[in-house]
């Protein structure tokens, strides 16, 4: 009987055979390369420390975040304006008791702030907050940063930049020091989603543009995106859009995308991020919380596509309903990169199950997780348990390709999960740090 590829433990250790790896072996390799290896977050909400408060940080922001306020209107009779006319503190607080002393906190959010107590030695069951904001307080903005990276097995945090939000935009006109473990992203939403609101805006900025988008507005919307680049060097540019979204259709966000955005990204080498899904404010008085989730038809997707073909599309879906056909459309197109579990998908749950499919679909081209973070020690806890999802569906990958005949090393191991967290980000968008004397100032 031939032996077993897959070895049992045991049998002669992997040292002794050219670093093959028992099936336990398999599964402690695979923690291990996860644990050590470096990741890039593609999508964040963070901002690097030159952007002042824009950046958020901190017990008061953690409990704060927008998936806990939705969760802690399920728990509490407190009304929403009731809610939004206390201040940062004292909303945190009632969260706090609401959520973490109250009741047992489960959920993938609220487990989530526990973790990031645990990770700084804070207690995580006291009936305040006083030790928590102590901590925090006594932190310098740079250093904890830098811890916090490390703490989540982090190199690189791609932002999140919106040209047209005055207080950013001021900032990017200043100068802003360029930080080495940041890039930024140019957003497009106000110009493709919501044009009629921040035509303006851009007029204001010099651009000579109007409501209904004549010619001449897509060429200086176009104008508008390349000075934005000379600003910022973004590594992608990104729009989120409604699950209604459709391709081709006659809107002026259509017209935007196919006369100034494409272009733009096919002349300065970006890929543009497509988030697909979102179903913006079904609930206003939860503001940020406020808005779900729909089922898109990626027709749309397929159209672009296949239409531009010298554009690269990163692509992320929210609807669990639509995770099958993004995946068959990426064996379609090798200009569709998959990406994350976003938003309502991140649980674990979820997170198993599209990424089982992902790689028994694609293999390991796909990059299967971002963060989404708005403040910053939340890198911590979800990429804990990024890390700690993916880990078995992994190491299962390898038992069964193993079972059916395939000897797995270490270096194999290592090289899927550097793909997979680090290289085909840096083969689909230019991570290295920008030259400063790229950064020209626009005209
Ligand atoms: O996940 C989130 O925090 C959402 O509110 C959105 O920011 C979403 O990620 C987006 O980038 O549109
Ligand atoms: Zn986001």
């Amino acid at each position: 009987m031939t032996e077993p590829l897959l070895k049992s433990t045991n049998q002669t250790p992997a040292s002794a055979d050219a670093g093959l790896l028992t099936s336990a072996q398999i599964a402690s390799t695979v923690e291990d390369v996860l644990a050590k290896t470096p990741f890039v977050d593609i999508h964040t909400h963070l901002f690097a420390p030159a952007f002042g408060k824009l950046g958020l940080w901190g017990i008061d922001e953690l409990l704060t975040y927008h998936y806990l306020e939705a969760e802690f209107f399920r728990f509490s009779q407190t009304a929403p304006e009731t809610y939004w006319s206390l201040s940062k503190r004292g909303r945190a607080d009632v969260i706090w008791r609401t959520l973490f002393v109250e009741n047992t906190p489960v959920s993938e959010a609220t487990r989530g702030v526990i973790a990031v107590l645990q990770s700084f030695g804070l207690p995580t069951d006291h009936s305040d907050l006083a030790e928590a904001r102590l901590f925090f307080k006594a932190q310098d903005i740079e250093t904890h940063i830098e811890n916090v990276l490390r703490m989540a097995g982090l190199s690189l945090v791609v932002m999140t930049n919106d040209p047209l939000d005055p207080e950013e935009a001021a900032i990017w006109r200043n100068d802003v020091a360029l930080h080495p473990q940041f890039r930024a992203v140019l957003r497009l939403d106000g110009i493709l989603c919501s044009w009629s609101a921040h035509w303006q805006a851009l007029a204001a900025q010099g651009y000579d543009v109007d409501e209904n988008v004549s010619r001449k507005s897509g060429n200086e919307v176009w104008r508008f995106l390349a000075d934005w680049h000379k600003r910022m060097r973004p590594v992608y540019m990104a729009v989120s859009l409604p699950d209604a979204f459709e391709y081709p259709q006659e809107t002026i966000g259509n017209r935007l995308l196919t006369d100034a955005v494409l272009p733009a990204c096919r002349e300065l080498n970006l890929p543009l991020s497509l988030m697909i899904g979102v179903r913006r404010q079904v609930n206003p008085a939860l503001r940020l919380a406020g808005d779900a989730a729909g089922r898109t038809d990626l027709r749309a997707l397929e159209n672009l596509c296949r239409e531009f073909p010298d554009n690269r599309f990163l692509v992320s879906v929210l609807s669990r309903e639509n995770q099958h056909e993004l995946c068959v459309y990426a064996r379609k197109f090798s200009n569709l990169m998959p990406f994350g579990c976003w938003w309502f998908l991140n649980n674990p749950s979820i997170v198993e199950e599209i990424t089982r499919e992902r790689f028994e679909m694609l293999g390991m081209s796909f990059i299967p997780q971002h963060s989404d973070a708005r403040v910053l020690e939340q890198v911590i806890y979800k990429w804990k348990n990024t890390r700690r999802t993916l880990a078995p569906i992994l190491a299962n990958s390898y038992r069964l390709l193993a079972e059916d005949g395939r000897t797995i090393t270490r270096a194999d191991i290592q090289r899927d999960v550097t793909r997979l967290f680090r290289s085909n980000a840096e083969s689909w968008m230019d991570l290295r740090v920008p030259r400063s004397d790229s950064l020209e100032p626009a005209s």
